[in-house]
C-alpha cells in the first residue's frame, strides 16, 4: 500500500486489482421502494388521470345475459334495467304493450353517458327453458351463443391486422333466474348452473320476490347457497378468484348475506309521494322496484355496475376467455388448458398464454377454422 494515499482511494484501487466475488444474497432481492419525496415528484400518480382520460375517449362495453325458466320475468327484468336509474331511457317497447314470450336469444344495447364515460350496455335476453317435454341439455344453445363470443374475439385478436380496440361482446355476467318456489332448487337449476359456471360468471336471482314474505325469503336465500354449496357451483364472485383479505372480506359478505339477490321487475311507472318510481301496483300498495325496503333490485344493480363492474370483466377475460382461448390452441397441438394457470394469470395482462403456446409449437399457425363444439 503506497503511503499518502487516502484509506478510500486504496481500497478502490486494491478492489480493482483483485475483483471480490460478491455474496449472493439469501434471499431473493426484493424490490426496494423509494420514496418519490427523495427524488422530487415524478407524477406517477397521474396514470390513473391518463386512464380515466383514455376511458372517457373510447368508452367501454359490459354485457349481462339473463337465463332461466319461462314466466320468472327476465325480461321484465331486462326493461327494469333500461327504465331504471341505470339509463333512465324508455326501452323498446311501448308501457302499454304486455311484454311477449322471448323466442330467440335477442341482444338490447343503449350507449350510456355518465360523468363523460360512455358506457355501452348490452343486455342479452334468452328464452325460457324447462317447459319442454325433453329438457335434457338446454342449456346448450345459451353456452353456444357464450363460446361464439369467445371465438369472435379471439379471431379478432389473432387477426394480422387486428383492429386497435376490439369491440367486445362477451358476456361478463350472467343472471341465473330462480324460481321463488320456497323449497329447494330443481335439479334442473343445478345441471343449468353446473354447466354454465364453467364458462360465465353466473350470479343467481331469485324472481319475482314480491310473492314471498320477509322470512321465506330469507329462509331461501340461505337454502340456495347451502344447496349451491353442496352441488359444488361456483357463482360470482369466485372465491378462488379473490386477490387480497379486503377483496375476500367484502366477498365473503356477498357470498354470505346478498346472493342470490331477490328481486321484483316491473317497466310501469307509478306515482308515489309526488315522484314517479317503477313499481308493480297490488291490492295492498306498490312495491316499488328501486325501494331497498322492497326488494334487492337496487342492490343488485349496484353490485354489478358501481362496485364490480371491472372485476366482472377482468375474470371474463383472464379467466373464462383464456380457458377458451387455451383449448382452442391445445386443440391445435398447444398447451392443454389449466385453470389454475389462468387463474394466477388472472390481472397479469394477456398474450402469455399465446406466447408459451408460440415457444412449444414452434410457431406454427394455430387457428383451425371450426371452433369446438361443447
Ligand atoms: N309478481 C311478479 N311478476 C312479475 C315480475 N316480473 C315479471 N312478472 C310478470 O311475469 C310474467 C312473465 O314475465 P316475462 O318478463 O315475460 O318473463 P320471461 O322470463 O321473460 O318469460 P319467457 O320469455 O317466456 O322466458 C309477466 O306477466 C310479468 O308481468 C315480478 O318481479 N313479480
Ligand atoms: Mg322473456
Amino acid at each position: 500500500m503506497s503511503k499518502g494515499l487516502p484509506e478510500a482511494r486504496t481500497d478502490t484501487a486494491m478492489s480493482e486489482l483483485v475483483p471480490e466475488p460478491r455474496p449472493k444474497p439469501a434471499v431473493p432481492m426484493k424490490p426496494v421502494s423509494i420514496n418519490s419525496n427523495l427524488l422530487g415528484y415524478i407524477g406517477i400518480d397521474t396514470i390513473i388521470e391518463q386512464m380515466r382520460k383514455k376511458t372517457m375517449k373510447t368508452g367501454f362495453d359490459f354485457n349481462i345475459m339473463v337465463v332461466g325458466q319461462s314466466g320468472l320475468g327476465k325480461s321484465t327484468l331486462v326493461n327494469t334495467l333500461f327504465k331504471s336509474q341505470v339509463s333512465r331511457k324508455a326501452s323498446s317497447w311501448n308501457r302499454e304493450e304486455k311484454i311477449p314470450k322471448t323466442v330467440e336469444i335477442k341482444a338490447i344495447g343503449h350507449v350510456i353517458e355518465e360523468g363523460g364515460v360512455k358506457m355501452k350496455l348490452t343486455v342479452i335476453d334468452t328464452p325460457g327453458f324447462g317447459d319442454q317435454i325433453n329438457n335434457e341439455n338446454c342449456w346448450e344453445p345459451i353456452e353456444k351463443y357464450i363460446n361464439e363470443q369467445y371465438e369472435k374475439f379471439l379471431k379478432e385478436e389473432v387477426n394480422i391486422a387486428r383492429k386497435k380496440r376490439i369491440p367486445d361482446t362477451r358476456v361478463h355476467c350472467c343472471l341465473y333466474f330462480i324460481s321463488p318456489t320456497g323449497h329447494s332448487l330443481r335439479p334442473l337449476d343445478l345441471e343449468f348452473m353446473k354447466h354454465l359456471s364453467k364458462v360465465v360468471n353466473i350470479i343467481p336471482v331469485i324472481a319475482k320476490a314480491d310473492t314471498m314474505t320477509l322470512e321465506e325469503k330469507s329462509e331461501f336465500k340461505q337454502r340456495v347457497r347451502k344447496e349451491l354449496e353442496v352441488n359444488g357451483i361456483e357463482f360470482y364472485p369466485q372465491k378462488e378468484f379473490d386477490e387480497d383479505l379486503e377483496d375476500k372480506t367484502e366477498n365473503d359478505k356477498i357470498r354470505q348475506e346478498s346472493m342470490p339477490f331477490a328481486v321484483v321487475g316491473s317497466d310501469k311507472e307509478y306515482q308515489v309521494n309526488g315522484k314517479r318510481v317503477l313499481g308493480r301496483k297490488t291490492p295492498w300498495g306498490i312495491i316499488e322496484v328501486e325501494n331497498l325496503h322492497h326488494c334487492e333490485f337496487a342492490l343488485l344493480r349496484d353490485f354489478v355496475i358501481r362496485t364490480h363492474l371491472q372485476d366482472l370483466k377482468e375474470v371474463t377475460h383472464n379467466i373464462h376467455y383464456e380457458t377458451y382461448r387455451a383449448k382452442r390452441l391445445n386443440d391445435n397441438g398447444g398447451l392443454p388448458p389449466n385453470k389454475k394457470l389462468c387463474a394466477s394469470l388472472k390481472r397479469s395482462g394477456e398474450g402469455f398464454i399465446l406466447k408459451c403456446w408460440e415457444q412449444v409449437s414452434h410457431r406454427q399457425p394455430f387457428l383451425s377454422s371450426d371452433p369446438p363444439t361443447n
